[in-house]
């Protein structure tokens, strides 16, 4: 079965800025992946960002809080096989950690002294409009592939399926089967 996230999907959940903008998040997905590139999740501007994407086959976590990008990198699994993998995108203030599929973690410390995710944009699953110009080039595709599940912080499960909450737009998100 076809895949539902185009280079066009974007999900965007505008009311979620503050639990983005808190001093620590924690993002938990489930995805397949059928490319080597491509966004899942955003949210932010230039000098304050926050992604998750893959980028050469593996699962890619980098945030900017304005006073120094930090890269992160799943390096140990490919992640672009068409199989559902489960990752998870702590942040605390400057400290990030990316687990993928439970085999291990690795982390990194944001550089400079600026410690706030400043967003006010929501949050962008699968993709993001203009996405090359709103990514500073970072990424030129979003998620080909499907996302079955994400939460934030553990408590705000965001009903993919059932996205019509306010504030919500949807574009080229449609079912994904097993
Ligand atoms: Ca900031």
């Amino acid at each position: 079965m076809k895949c539902y996230f185009t280079n066009n999907a974007a999900e965007k959940l505008g009311d979620i800025n503050l639990k983005l903008s808190s001093s620590s998040l924690d993002i938990n997905i489930r995805f397949r992946a059928l490319r080597p590139r491509g966004l899942l999740v955003w949210t932010g501007r230039a000098r304050d960002y926050l992604a998750l994407g893959i980028e050469h086959s593996v699962l890619v976590f980098r945030y900017n809080l304005g006073s120094g990008e930090v890269v992160i990198v799943a390096n140990h699994t490919k992640v672009d096989d068409g199989l559902w993998h489960r990752a998870r995108a702590t942040r605390n203030r400057q400290a990030g950690v990316l687990e993928v599929d439970g085999l291990g973690s690795v982390g990194n410390i944001s550089p400079g002294k600026l410690r706030q995710l400043n967003t006010d944009n929501g949050l962008y699953i699968g993709g993001l409009p203009s996405i090359e110009q709103n990514t500073m080039g970072k990424y030129k595709t979003g998620l080909v592939g499907c996302v079955s599940q994400i939460s934030l912080s553990g408590d705000f499960d965001i009903p993919l399926s059932l996205s019509k909450l306010p504030h919500t737009i949807t574009n080229n998100v449609g079912r994904c089967t097993p």
